[in-house]
């Protein structure tokens, strides 16, 4: 059975009006979350040793094999990715009360976790991505992981947002400004009723 590129659970101009454009959406899921996926289909193809794995059996068994890392790569982009787009809403930025306890206790303050969060996504040096997780110690935590990597291959415990900090998230709508982008994603963007369902469920 194939990976398959999911489709977007919004319309392609829904965020336009919050700072996402439709072309960075064309682009960014029908161009380079579908290139991730034709790869990575294509490598299970001819390997053997991968076929029939999930996406997650898969990124955990090729992890921190350099022979493998293409593999790595686009797995764990398809991964990303699929995160990403549940992790955005037309009506973002809102915190359901739950999750504003749990952040409160484990982080201190909302505007705690956002200075976090901004530090984290402005220093992951050239392409990655910032996280919110729950940790293995049952707390909040936020994190970062370079290019294709993600929570699930690093061991940082389960993702509940996920930040897509390569420039081609932010080029057309923020060029250069990846703060702004990231501020924006924060307070206008994030789907925190999507990390607290994730949150429920874990
Ligand atoms: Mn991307």
């Amino acid at each position: 059975m194939a990976f398959e590129l999911p489709a977007l659970p919004f319309s392609y101009n829904a965020l336009a009006s919050r700072g996402m454009c439709q072309e960075t959406l064309e682009l960014h899921h029908d161009k380079h979350h579908q290139a991730y996926v034709t790869a990575l289909n294509n490598f299970v193809e001819a390997k053997p040793e991968l076929q029939g794995k999930s996406l997650d059996e898969i990124i955990l068994a090729v992890k921190g094999d350099a022979t493998q890392a293409p593999v790595f790569n686009n797995a764990g982009q398809h991964w990303n990715h699929i995160l990403f787009w549940e992790n955005l809403s037309p009506n973002g930025g809102a915190i359901p009360p739950a999750l504003e306890a749990k952040i409160k206790e484990d982080l201190g303050s909302v505007e705690k976790f956002k200075e976090e969060f901004k530090k984290a996504a402005v220093s992951q040096f050239g392409s990655g991505w910032a996280w919110l997780v729950l940790a293995p110690n049952g707390k909040l935590a936020v994190t970062k992981t370079g290019n294709g990597s993600n929570p699930l291959a690093e061991g940082q415990g389960k993702a509940l947002l996920g930040l897509d900090v390569w420039e081609h998230a932010y080029y057309l709508d923020f060029r250069n400004r990846r703060p702004d982008y990231i501020t924006n994603y924060l307070d206008k963007l994030a789907n925190y009723e999507f990390a607290e369902a994730q949150l429920q469920a874990a």
